[in-house]
C-alpha cells in the first residue's frame, strides 16, 4: 500500500482501494479492510469496502467500459454522476444516497452503502410488491424534472449547471444505442433468435415511418435541454426496500428531454409486468398496473402542484403553457418507452426480465415489439386506451 501512489490515477482494484480508503479519508479505524467488486453494470467498477461493522461504496470508473474495450470514455464521468447525485438530492434527499467524498484526481466518489437495499429489477423478479413505488417514483420525476426545468430553476443558474452537467460522449452511447442501431439491419450488436429475427425485419427495418418516427424523437434528444435527467433510470438504477427506495447510477444525465426518465420508468415496468405475467404471477402484474398508474398521476399531480404554486417568470406562468408543458413530457415519454423496449429487445444490453423467460420469450418480445413501434408512430393516439396495458392488451394482434 505504501508504495502506491493516489495523486495521479490508475485504475484501481481491490488492494488498491483498500490502501486508497484509508491514505484519502478517516472512515476507518483499523487497517483490516474487506473490498470486494460487487458492480455488474455495464461501464464501471463497484467496491464495497467495510470494517466487518460499517462499509461504503466507492465507485470508480477507468478509460473504456466494463461491458467492452470499443467503448473509450473520459473518467471524469463518475466525477459527473456524484455532482449530478448532489445537484438532485437538494429536490429528493432521501431518494438518492448520500455522497461523502468526490475525488476528481482518483475518479471515483465515496458513497453510503445501500446494503439493506436489493435492485429493484431482482426485487420484482422475486415476486415481490411495494405499494408505495408508483408514488415515490412519481415524487422522484416531479421533483427532479420540473425544478431543474426553466419553469423554476433560475435560467442563469440553469444554464451554469448545465455546463457542468455537459455529457457527450455518454448521450453519443444513447444516441447510437437507443436511437440509432436498434432500427437498422446492419450494426453487429443488434442480437436477435432465428424466429424474432423476422418480426425485427418486418415490424421494424422494413417501417420507414416508424424511423422517421424515431429521427424526430432523436432530434429531440439531442436538441431539448429541458430538465437536468437522470439519463438511464432503469430498475437496475433503483434500490428498494420494505421502507424506501433510492436512485442511484446517474452517469448518463444531462440537460435533456425530461421525458426521457419518465419513458424509461415506463419501459421497464412494462418488462417487470412481462415478466409477471409470463410466470403466472397475475397479483404482482395487477399491482404493477396500479404502479404505473400511480407513476403517471403522481408526476402530473405534484409537476401541475410545483408549477403553479412556483413558476416566477411572468411569461411562463399560464395554465395553458403549463398544461402543455405537462402534457409534452407524457407524449415524449411514451416515444421513449417504446425506444426502450425496443433496443433492449435487439441491441446487446438486454435485461433479465426477458432473456429469463423460456418457451414464452419470442411470443412476449414479439407483443412488446408492436407496443413499442405504436407508441414510437402514434403517442398521442394512447389517451384513446384506458390505459398502456389495455394498449399491449391489443398488440396481441396487429396494431401496427
Ligand atoms: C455500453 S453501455 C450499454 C447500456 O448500459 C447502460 O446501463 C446504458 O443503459 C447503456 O445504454
Ligand atoms: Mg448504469
Amino acid at each position: 500500500g505504501e508504495t502506491m501512489n493516489f495523486d495521479e490515477y490508475f485504475l484501481m482494484d481491490e488492494q488498491a482501494v483498500s490502501a486508497y480508503i484509508k491514505y484519502k479519508t478517516t472512515l476507518f479505524e483499523t487497517d483490516d479492510l474487506t473490498v470486494t467488486e460487487i458492480g455488474d453494470g455495464n461501464l464501471n467498477y463497484v467496491f464495497r469496502v467495510s470494517d466487518g461493522e460499517r462499509s461504503v461504496i466507492v465507485k470508480h470508473s477507468g478509460h473504456t467500459a466494463r461491458i467492452s474495450d470499443e467503448f473509450v470514455l473520459s473518467t471524469d464521468r463518475t466525477i459527473r454522476e456524484g455532482h449530478l447525485i448532489q445537484a438532485h438530492s437538494r429536490y429528493v434527499p432521501d431518494l438518492v444516497p448520500d455522497i461523502i467524498l468526490i475525488d476528481p484526481v482518483m475518479k471515483c466518489v465515496i458513497m453510503e452503502d445501500l446494503k439493506d437495499y436489493t435492485i429493484l429489477r431482482t426485487a420484482l423478479q422475486d415476486g415481490q410488491l411495494f405499494p408505495f413505488l408508483g408514488e415515490e417514483l412519481g415524487r422522484y420525476l416531479a421533483e427532479t424534472l420540473i425544478r431543474t426545468s426553466d419553469f423554476i430553476m433560475p435560467a442563469k443558474e440553469k444554464k451554469a449547471l448545465q455546463k457542468e452537467m455537459i455529457n457527450p460522449e455518454l448521450c453519443e452511447i444513447t444516441e447510437d444505442l437507443v436511437y440509432t442501431e436498434p432500427f437498422y439491419n446492419n450494426f453487429n450488436r443488434n442480437e436477435l433468435s432465428e424466429d424474432l429475427a423476422a418480426v425485427v425485419d418486418r415490424i421494424v427495418y422494413q417501417d420507414s415511418a416508424l424511423k422517421a418516427a424515431v429521427a424526430q424523437a432523436k432530434l429531440k434528444f439531442l436538441n431539448k435541454a429541458e430538465s437536468l435527467i437522470h439519463g438511464d433510470l432503469h430498475s437496475g438504477s433503483i434500490f428498494i426496500n420494505k421502507s424506501g427506495l433510492k436512485v442511484i447510477d446517474p452517469e448518463f444525465g444531462f440537460f435533456g428531454p425530461a421525458g426521457y426518465d419518465l419513458g424509461n420508468i415506463i419501459a421497464h415496468l412494462f418488462f417487470a409486468h412481462t415478466h409477471a405475467s409470463s410466470s403466472g404471477r397475475v397479483e404482482q402484474a395487477l399491482w404493477i398496473e396500479r404502479t404505473l398508474d400511480e407513476v403517471l398521476r403522481t408526476f402530473r399531480s405534484q409537476a401541475l402542484s410545483i408549477l403553479q404554486r412556483e413558476t416566477i417568470d411572468v411569461a411562463l406562468r399560464d395554465a395553458s403553457i403549463i398544461a402543455g408543458f405537462i402534457n409534452e413530457i407524457e407524449k415524449d415519454a411514451y416515444i421513449v418507452a417504446g425506444l426502450e423496449i425496443i433496443r433492449r429487445i435487439v441491441w446487446i444490453a438486454k435485461v433479465s426480465d426477458i432473456t429469463s423467460l423460456e418457451d414464452d420469450r419470442t411470443r412476449a418480445e414479439t407483443q412488446l415489439l408492436r407496443f413499442a413501434v405504436f407508441l414510437i408512430k402514434y403517442p398521442e393516439q394512447v389517451r384513446a386506451y384506458s390505459s398502456l396495458f389495455t394498449l399491449l392488451d391489443s398488440s396481441k394482434e396487429s396494431v401496427a
